[in-house]
């Protein structure tokens, strides 16, 4: 790796930087492509207002009791070691993962990181029990060089599922009930765990809402982008 910017971290992190995200302006409609490097760049977010595409998995098991968490990796290059939903990442600038009906997409990729992440087979994901329930336009600083500013899908799957996790992506998984959940985020301060942003405004302003709503998901849609900026 010659990119200077990058040597300091591990390279396998550092080679996913090249990956090429899709570039949305404040609609969501695509405009372009960009290095997921150059995307999370708070430099070039500050300059110019790149925007990208993004998804978060919320996975609950089948009875929707709890909710899957993880703590991100130590190798991660933006939030190491954050606790956080399920899992997150970027639709690609590929043709399956740029399909705009019924959000197919990014539901794509979401089945492609489940099981990067955390190893779940593809076959135990189903497309159509993939639940959209809104879009999340934020800003987020990570550190003083990198962090996100994105269009967020946001999904919900019920399932129960195998795990294998990838400790380059994920150092610890807790499945937790919403009263645990609850008392995460009010301890936070004593604990010093850490979440990550997209994961508190998410929480803060939908989760429990959509948690009190899980057997009629569908009732709870919605096609707003909110502006959590
Ligand atoms: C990016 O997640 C997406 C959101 C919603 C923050 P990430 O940093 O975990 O992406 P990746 O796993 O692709 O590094
Ligand atoms: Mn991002």
């Amino acid at each position: 790796m010659t990119d200077s910017l990058l040597t300091d971290y591990d390279a396998e992190q550092a080679r996913l930087m090249q990956e090429m995200c899709i570039i949305v302006d404040e609609n969501d409609k695509r405009i372009g492509a960009e290095t997921k490097k150059n995307c999370h760049l708070m430099e070039n977010i500050n300059r110019t207002n790149i925007l990208h595409r993004a998804f978060s998995v919320f996975l609950f098991d089948k009875t929707g009791e709890r909710l899957l968490l993880q703590q991100r990796a130590k190798e991660k290059i933006t939030f190491p070691e954050y606790f956080t939903n399920t899992c997150c990442s970027h639709p690609l600038n590929i043709k399956d993962e740029l399909k705009e009906d019924n959000q197919l997409g990014a539901k794509n990729a979401a089945i492609r990181k489940l099981e990067h992440e955390l190893g779940i087979p593809q076959d135990q994901i189903n497309i159509d029990d993939i639940h959209f329930l809104t879009r999340i336009h934020y800003l987020a600083p990570s550190d003083g060089i990198w962090g996100e500013h994105e269009i967020d899908y946001i999904f919900i799957i019920k399932a129960d599922v195998e795990l294998n996790v990838n400790p380059n992506e994920v150092m610890d998984i807790r499945y937790v009930t919403k009263d645990e959940l609850r008392k995460m985020f009010k301890n936070q301060g004593e604990t010093g765990v850490k979440l990550t942003p997209w994961f508190q405004l998410i929480v803060e302003n939908f989760l429990y809402k959509w948690w009190d709503n899980i057997d009629n998901l569908d009732s709870q849609k919605d096609m707003t982008i909110h502006r959590l900026i």
